[in-house]
């Protein structure tokens, strides 16, 4: 990979669309880019430029496209950004073109002619990345935006992108620098020539950091939930509804419903989008002593989603055990249209079957994800690689105020560890494992 190469991508998505857009990364693409936008000999000036003959940066060209032999390609929008003004920090030509393959096809035939070649997955942001106009944070917030499928997703994705956890982190590792800086070069003072106070002043300092970071790991559990979504599992006996009650949430019939007990024997998920969270409802199969081989599979996987659950619901008709299965339980009593009494307190009675009490159960999933999710309040995006570098800044903090006993350099050492690990969460200080990590999540084009 060359940075000084001329790459191109299709950065919008692929298949047949009204309009699709190329992207052009480089060094010094002005000429070219003229060279795309000059109406050819005979041909009216349509493309309006404002004073001069050369290409004016961040001006949208309608133009004829045409090929070395001046043949037409595709009518196309052109716009040229110079650098650094980019999205790269490089020169970029952005080619809007009909969103046929075979439009598309012909334009990349062109550009590779023209000494150009495909950018690589990711390619587009490691340039960004290498001329300073995103960090590693920004490009993670990048990666999660354009997966992103629920708006709280989005918004969560969109201020890690825009620069909110790199001004958290940066703030962080500049203290970190000055306080291991300063406390190296204490060692080579006599201690009474110091002021009195001074380590009292240093361990606060490194006291208040440890707080902050782990503030931020206490809500790894948030993050995770708006990220990944909130794992809800249908759990209970066979034959109360489970199947059922999952069809009814999810609102399409996804799951086998029978009644025959032990029909569910393997988990069926889905993903839904309540208030804007994501959330993945599976429906298990149902708790009981079976010496079915393949359903004892099924069982054991229950479990499993009883394990990873953020909310379970607890399902059970009126003659099943209210037993708890799970810390985090919501008891649902279905069949309720084949009972007259109400008297398990805390339940909530649904029928799966006439839709009755559905509301209810929502209002209190909402709830629940309300209380996971810490109401949506924006934290920091963590994700497995910061979630690390995170730990070890805590635990070199930590270590710090509790190795210290008057060394200030030991002192130095660990904070310093400290900033390392958050400059590596920036990719200030960065190997190149973690670079192809990251950069390799992203699609063509980006
Ligand atoms: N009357 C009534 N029958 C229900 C209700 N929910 C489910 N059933 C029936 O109970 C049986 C078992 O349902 P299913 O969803 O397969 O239960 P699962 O084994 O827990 O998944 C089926 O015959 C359903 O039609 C309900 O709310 N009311
Ligand atoms: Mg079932």
């Amino acid at each position: 990979m060359n940075n000084n190469d001329t790459i191109f991508a299709l950065s919008s998505g692929h298949g047949k669309s009204g309009v699709a857009v190329i992207r052009i990364s480089g060094n010094d693409l002005e000429k070219f880019a003229q060279r795309l936008v000059l109406p050819f000999a005979g041909e009216g000036v349509r493309r309006g430029t404002p004073g001069g003959s050369g290409i004016v940066p961040r001006h949208a060209y309608f133009t004829n496209l045409r090929d070395d032999n001046g043949e037409i390609i595709d009518q196309c929008v052109v716009i040229y950004f110079a650098a650094p003004h980019s999205f790269t920090g490089t020169d970029i030509i952005e080619i809007q073109c009909h969103g046929a393959p075979a439009v598309i096809n012909k334009i990349f035939e062109f550009l590779r002619g023209h000494n150009m070649r495909v950018a690589t997955p990711g390619e587009f942001s490691r340039r960004a990345f290498y001329n300073g106009k995103m960090d590693l944070t920004d490009v993670d917030g990048l990666v999660a935006l354009l997966d992103a499928q629920t708006d709280k997703q989005r918004a969560a994705a969109l201020r890690s992108m825009m620069g909110g956890d790199s001004a958290i982190y940066e703030n962080w590792r500049d203290q970190m620098l000055e306080i291991s800086a300063y406390a190296a070069a204490m060692t080579d003072y006599d201690a009474d020539d110091l002021p009195p106070n001074i380590s009292d002043i240093i361990l606060e300092h490194i006291k208040t950091l440890y707080t902050a970071v782990s503030g931020v790991l206490d809500n790894y559990k948030v993050s995770r939930a708006i990220m990944c979504g909130i794992n809800i599992a249908i759990v209970g006996e066979t034959n109360v509804g489970k199947s059922s009650l999952f069809n009814r949430i999810v609102g399409a019939n996804r799951a086998i419903v029978s009644d025959i007990p032990g029909t569910t024997r393997d988990v069926v998920s889905a993903q839904m989008d309540i208030d804007g969270y994501m959330v993945n409802l599976s429906d298990t199969a149902g708790l009981r002593n079976t010496v079915d081989f393949v359903e004892k599979i099924g069982i054991e996987r229950t479990n499993t989603e009883i394990a990873n659950a953020d909310i379970v619901l607890h399902v059970i008709d009126i003659n099943g055990s209210v037993t708890p299965v799970a810390e985090n339980e919501i008891l649902v009593i279905n069949k309720s249209d084949t009972i007259d009494s109400r008297d398990i307190r805390g339940a909530i009675y649904v029928s799966a079957k006439t839709g009755a009490g559905i509301p209810e159960l929502m209002h209190e999933i909402r709830n629940r994800i309300a209380e996971i999710t810490n109401n949506g309040e924006s934290t920091v995006m963590i994700n497995a690689r910061t979630y690390d570098l995170l730990m070890t800044a805590r635990d070199e903090l930590f270590a710090a105020l509790n190795d210290f006993n008057g060394d200030y350099d030991i002192l130095s050492e660990h904070v310093r560890y400290a900033a390392d690990a958050i400059g590596k969460i920036l990719g200030t200080i960065g190997t190149a494992e973690i670079l192809d990590m990251t950069f390799s999540q992203l699609c063509l084009g980006k």
